[in-house]
């Protein structure tokens, strides 16, 4: 990335860059101050000058214990879910950090949609972002131009062509681009989500916030436990920033310990009250930038209903869930005694260590309220894909090389790669007939690093996890491959969409890198 043209973009704080580099590491320190202790230190210098300290001190009012808010809500009407979404630079008041970042409307998280099977989602996008300042890198592969974007529906089974579901799409700053996506009548009912997909700065925006949930609706009808249930949308995220608030260089994400502190739809341990024995159903949605979480709350089971916006067919009561980029879980909370319970990410070894901390505290108050769970779960949507369905197989491996110091090296040390190649866009990796049913076996020969397999437009079903058959059979968009020579097997239909889309690893910091494929489903 050329840095040349960056200091004028900066330049709201009204200093030049090279000042700000040489004054970088007491300008960081002193973001790193807790909030109260920078007001005072701000007041300090300012009245030694005769300046008023302004209103900072304001910012240090509660950043964490406050009720959950979810995004705002835009639904279908007559068919069609018609609206605009305007990416632009935004503050946003986060844990007690007043950070600069890329958003969708200018919130943490983009408004939640929600429609139904057979109907269009059409959105007029401004790209209300400033021009981009760095030229093209040699290396095309690599993090660039981070102004640029698109929009990608996250699960949709949808046409990945034009101007739907099409992540090949280039959308400059300065500029409004319409989207169109019709959902089939038999698309599935349950939680996804949108974000970026622009390959040079999907990872900087996705980690600035940049995603949104959306709801298809009419899942589990006829299971009152499910739909009586209160919902909450829940985007899960890992809060990084640099030490101006914000994120304007790929360092700011890489090494993948550079997690601040977790949260979900921009707050950090927000609260959620519930009465003892009421049931909610909290969707998760995946959105974090890099890393897995390992879920747990404290003293209540996690009770899935739903993985990637698909019903299963019978309900999953965990005590804890491993929940990687890229994934959803519906899951059934049913509040016990009164009290308060942390909702929190524990330690989990993914090769690095996950990030650990609260994400959110579960109060429970207030006069009991009786509710159920479901004793059974509907007939799921899919059909097992039989031995006798298989027209193919093929095998994508993932792999990565790193410096011999491993986690300790510059981003631009490392390499991700699928069958040994960086990305191209202007390559066919992977060539599928439509109407195959293929059996493939993801290989993670990365010895420092799980990887998250996500692939566009169609599901698929895992049969085998390190040649362990899965007796779930569970039907997802994305999963983990576990390391050092590990592997997944799956079965997928390509039946109603020709054209080009991407499979890749949902840990951004990888697909920005490099992982990731072009698939195209072509007709004879
Ligand atoms: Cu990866």
């Amino acid at each position: 990335m050329a840095d040349s043209g960056t200091g004028n973009r900066r330049g709201n704080m009204g200093i030049s860059r090279r000042r700000m580099l040489n004054g970088g590491t007491a300008l960081g320190a002193y973001f790193l101050l807790p909030h109260a202790a920078r007001a005072q230190h701000q007041g300090h210098d300012h009245s030694a000058m005769g300046l008023d300290p302004g209103p900072i001190v304001q910012a240090a009012a509660a950043s964490m214990d406050q009720p959950l808010l979810e995004p705002e809500v835009r639904r279908s009407v007559d068919g069609v879910l018609n609206t605009t979404l305007s990416c632009r630079y935004a503050y946003k008041d986060i844990g007690g950090q007043r950070l600069y970042l890329r958003s969708y409307e200018g919130t943490s998280h983009g408004p939640t949609l929600r429609m139904k099977p057979g109907e269009t989602l059409k959105i007029r996008l401004s790209n209300d972002f400033p021009p981009n300042r760095d030229v093209l890198p040699q290396n095309m592969a690599l993090p660039h131009q981070f102004n640029n974007t698109n929009f990608h529906f996250h699960g949709a089974h949808c046409s990945p062509s034009g101007i739907a579901d099409n992540v090949m799409r280039s959308m400059a700053p300065g500029k409004k681009y319409d989207i169109e996506i019709a959902l089939p009548k038999d698309h599935t009912s349950g939680t996804y989500w949108y974000h970026p997909h622009h390959h040079g700065g999907a990872d900087v925006q996705i980690a600035s916030g940049m995603a949104g949930a959306i709801i298809v609706e009419g899942d589990f009808a006829g299971v009152p436990e499910i739909t009586n249930a209160k919902e909450r949308v829940m985007m899960m995220s890992q809060v990084v920033f640099d030490a101006f608030g914000m994120i304007e260089n790929f360092s700011t994400l890489f090494p993948e310990t550079a997690t601040r502190f977790l949260a979900i739809n921009g707050q950090r341990r927000p609260t959620i009250t519930m009465r003892p024995g009421e049931v909610q159903r909290w969707r998760l949605v995946g959105s974090q930038y890099q890393d897995d979480f390992f879920l747990e709350l404290e003293k209540h089971n996690l009770n899935v209903i739903a993985f990637d916006g698909i019903p299963l067919r019978s309900m999953q009561e965990l005590k804890t869930l491993l929940f990687a980029p890229g994934q959803r879980a519906d899951i059934l909370i049913q509040a016990g005694a009164p009290g308060t319970y942390e909702f929190r990410a524990l330690p989990y070894d993914q090769g690095h260590p996950s990030p650990v901390g609260p994400l959110a505290r579960l109060v429970v108050s207030g006069d009991p309220l009786p509710m159920k769970l479901p004793a059974a779960l509907p007939k799921p949507p899919f059909e097992d894909v039989k031995d006798s369905e298989i027209t193919g197989r093929r095998t994508v491996t993932f792999s990565a090389t790193s410096p011999e110091a491993d986690a300790a090296g510059h981003w631009q040390e490392f390499s991700f790669l699928v069958d040994g190649k960086s990305f191209n866009p202007n390559r066919i990796d992977q060539r599928v007939k439509l109407g195959a049913v293929e059996e493939w076996t993801i290989v993670n020969t990365h010895v420092h690093d799980d990887h998250v397999f996500h692939i566009h437009t169609n599901p698929f079903q895992v049969t085998q996890v390190n040649g362990q058959r899965q007796p779930d059979l569970l039907w997802r968009d994305s999963v983990i491959v576990p390391r050092k020579g590990g592997s997944v097997v799956f079965r997928s239909r390509f039946l109603d969409y020709t054209g080009i889309y991407m499979l890749h690893c949902h840990m951004m910091n990888h697909e920005e890198m490099g992982m990731m494929q072009t698939v195209e489903v072509y007709k004879d």
